[in-house]
């Protein structure tokens, strides 16, 4: 037995690079927690989807578990007992963006209430924060969250939301998770949510960590396929998971069932796809440190990185998004450059199976401020990759033959 276990186990790219070993029984969990056959009268091995809006009672008042498909369906709860799982959390909620997720986790404040949250977020979130927050009545302070003194200065009464990415959207800042949390908690009530889209549960567990809830945006690595939106929490804080339970239901912002069973398919391959996403990033990564043409890359797995040491700390390796600048570059010259690409397309989004690249300053970033984006370096040499699954020399002989356009 021990032999074989031997034989069986493998050296990760990350292990092989200074990374800690990825969590065991990860992909086993991602396959079978929440998705018994036994589940269904017809024992499946693949969760059904239920479509049903409505589930027959017994007597006035009295069900079998559900009794509306807003507040509660099978499809849905399969997905939110893996979810949680993945994170080693109790709990786990999904919604019909990432961005309803984060709206159901401000809606649990009231006026008055202040969030300090990381500078460098994706724009959506501090578009998010800067209207649909302060129009509630809610004090944002914007922070730069790689030094926790930032905090420390920013710290006032009523703050009820620390909120973080990490890695952050674009810039690639490596925000100390358990040292952020252990602040906050011996500071002030407020609890601390981590954005850990850009890593998946794979990589990083902000649980574990100290943080009190975890989000994503599943449209991104979880889902992996570019064919689904949605948002999620997961949290083993049974107050912050009622209170977000309920305003899941009473806002009614949840997926489709049939969403969430492609979310859950998905899963099953997601330890698979984060390793190549990680060896393939690292390679293009590594070729454009070397290349005369970029200034600079933003990768935490580079040991150019500022933080490359809560990277190890922290994580358990990278995925394959990440930023880098193009040299003495305008915005003439990065659209030329990026139109020149045939493999990478230029879109929003990232962590899917395709290999993407944009421009943040005009793109996914270009809500904004001026005055915040020059702040966080986000111009328009900056160039943000997300490196799919594609084969790593094609992806970088794509890059090679669009250098050579510029
Ligand atoms: O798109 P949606 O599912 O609503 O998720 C929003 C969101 C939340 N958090 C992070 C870190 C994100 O990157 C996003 C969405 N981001 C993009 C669309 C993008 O291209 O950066």
């Amino acid at each position: 037995m021990e032999q074989l276990t031997n034989e069986l186990s493998e050296i990760s790219f990350g292990e092989q690079i200074g990374f800690r070993k990825a969590e065991e029984g990860f992909a086993t969990k991602a396959i079978h927690v929440g998705q018994e056959p036994e589940l269904w009268n017809c024992r499946a091995v693949v969760p059904l989807i239920s479509l049903a809006t409505t589930y027959k009672q017994f007597a006035p008042a009295q069900h079998a578990g559900f009794e509306y498909s807003r507040s509660g369906n099978p499809t849905r709860s399969v997905l939110e007992t893996c979810l949680a799982s993945l994170d080693n959390g109790k709990y786990a909620l999904t919604f019909a963006s990432g961005l309803g997720a984060q709206t159901a986790i401000i809606s649990t404040l009231k006026t008055g209430d202040v969030i300090i949250t990381g500078d460098d977020v994706y724009g959506g979130t501090n578009r998010l924060f800067r209207n649909l927050a302060v129009n509630m009545g809610m004090e944002v302070i914007f922070v730069d969250m790689t030094d926790v003194s930032n905090l420390e200065k920013a710290m006032k009464d009523n703050v009820k939301l620390v909120w973080l990415e990490t890695p952050t959207n674009p810039s690639m800042k490596v925000i100390d998770i358990q040292k952020i949390s252990d602040f906050v908690h011996k500071n002030s009530e407020a609890f601390v949510v981590v954005d850990n889209t850009f890593l998946s549960a794979y990589f990083q567990r902000p649980l574990e960590l100290g943080a009190d809830v975890v989000a994503y945006s599943l449209t991104k690595y979880m889902n992996g396929h570019a064919d689904v939106v949605m948002g999620s929490i997961a949290t083993s804080n049974e107050k912050i998971y009622e209170r977000l339970k309920f305003y899941q239901n009473a806002a009614g912002i949840v997926p489709s069932p049939f969403d969430c069973y492609l979310v859950n398919r998905s899963l099953k391959t997601l330890s698979l796809r984060m390793e190549r996403h990680f060896k393939t990033g690292m390679a293009i990564a590594k070729y454009l440190e070397a290349h005369e043409k970029v200034e600079k890359v933003l990768h935490p797995a580079l040991k150019s990185h500022p933080q490359y040491e809560t990277t190890l700390k922290q994580t358990y390796g990278h995925s394959g998004v990440f930023s880098f600048y193009l040299r003495d570059a305008n915005l003439e010259k990065s659209t030329k450059f990026l139109q020149s690409l045939k493999i990478f397309m230029i879109a929003e989004s990232l962590g899917g199976f395709e290999s993407l690249v944009e421009l943040p300053s005009i793109m996914t970033h270009a809500s904004v401020p001026e005055d915040q984006r020059k702040e966080l370096g986000i111009n328009d040499g900056l160039i943000r990759v997300s490196v799919g699954l594609e084969d790593a020399k094609d992806l970088i002989a794509d890059f090679d033959d669009a250098f050579k356009q510029i």
